[in-house]
């Protein structure tokens, strides 16, 4: 976007406006910047990185966003799918080294980004799903657990009783509009583009987290339980490398959050690090990402960080019906800030 963009900067503590340019901030470092205003992540992965590594903040920041449950859409608790368990993506990117650890489909152990980088360090393998993703997270010693509480419990029940609606099936019969399952192929196909998932900030967030250290150097990460009353066996973009996250050596990295189905087929992420790479700047670099998906896809709900190397960063969002909001932490901003990005 050319035309100077209006950021409203929200500051937790400090009674102060900022003033931020379209090229985002350009601040010293280190700094993390993470999707939506989850603050306590934010200042988690902020603590970690003033004595260990951008890696290690990323794990502090997008767990504590798991065991807090933020939003209820990272974490146990939260999107029970159409069977009311919970499961969990996660990813993580060493952006100096392109390493990556992802889980998909994790069931019964809470700390997902915890596993994606015990499948980055203990592997040389870039993402485990389902099951079989548990078992290696029991093996690497994290605790096997149910994921259900009395909150995903109750979800999944409305769920039942309000017919099975929103769902996520299509060309199947009974109408998965009108009716529950278990269902079969229909014997029409019909298009399906014009639908528009239920997401909104309170059913579908992601934490997807960048941090650059010190001396520059960048990783990102990203966890999520998903989208309420998905198809069993639904992995979204989040451990999607490219997708969910991406980041790179010398350029900086990006993370998404929104409707991963769609999200997935575009690699946002890595199109916004490859615009960085080509000199745009980040805030540019996040725009041009969605603008993909907004031309084939054009209800699109979603929304793209990005930051380079030097702490400079944007976002860009389509489809939220507010601005969207994200949380940054650098020696630039006297305390965690929450910035509202209009949507394009
Ligand atoms: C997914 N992208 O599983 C995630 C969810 C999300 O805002 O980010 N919602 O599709």
């Amino acid at each position: 976007m050319a035309a100077p963009m209006r950021l409203r900067v929200l500051l937790f503590d400090v009674a102060v406006l900022l003033c931020f340019s379209a090229n985002g901030s350009a601040g010293p470092l280190p700094l993390v910047i993470n999707t939506w205003p989850f603050t306590n992540a934010t200042l988690k992965a902020w603590s970690e990185i003033q004595t260990g590594s951008y890696l290690d903040a990323l794990v502090a920041g997008c767990s504590e966003c798991e065991s807090q449950q933020c939003d209820g859409t990272v974490g146990y608790g939260g999107s029970p799918d159409e069977i009311g368990e919970t499961t969990l993506d996660a990813m993580i990117m060493d952006g100096e080294t392109h390493d990556v650890g992802s889980v998909g489909d994790l069931r019964r152990v809470k700390n997902a980004i915890g596993v994606a980088r015990a499948v980055m360090d203990y592997t040389q393998h870039t993402l485990l799903v389902g099951e079989s993703a548990k078992d290696f997270a029991v093996e690497m010693g994290f605790k096997e657990e149910s994921l259900t509480t009395n909150r995903s419990a109750e979800i999944h029940s409305s769920w039942l009783q309000n017919k099975c609606q929103p769902n996520y099936r299509q060309n199947v019969s009974p109408d998965p509009t009108k009716s529950c399952g278990p269902y079969k192929p229909s014997s029409k196909l019909f298009t399906h583009r014009d639908f528009v998932k239920p997401i909104h900030r309170w059913n579908h967030d992601t934490i997807g987290m960048v941090v650059v250290d010190k001396d520059g150097k960048t990783g990102s990460g990203t966890s999520t339980n998903g989208l309420s009353h998905k198809v069993p066996g639904r992995v979204g973009d989040s451990p999607i490398v490219g997708a969910g996250s991406y980041a790179s050596g010398g350029v900086g990295g990006a993370a998404a959050t929104g409707d991963g189905d769609i999200m997935m087929r575009f690699l946002p992420s890595f199109n916004a690090v490859m615009m960085m790479a080509n000199g745009d700047t980040p805030q540019k670099a996040a725009e041009k990402s969605i603008m993909p998906i907004i031309k084939a896809y054009p209800k699109f709900v979603g929304a793209v960080i990005a930051a380079n190397t030097k702490g400079t960063y944007g976002a860009a969002c389509h489809g939220l019906g507010s601005p969207f909001k994200f949380s940054v932490r650098s020696p630039d901003t006297p305390t965690v800030t929450v910035i509202e990005q209009p949507c394009i």
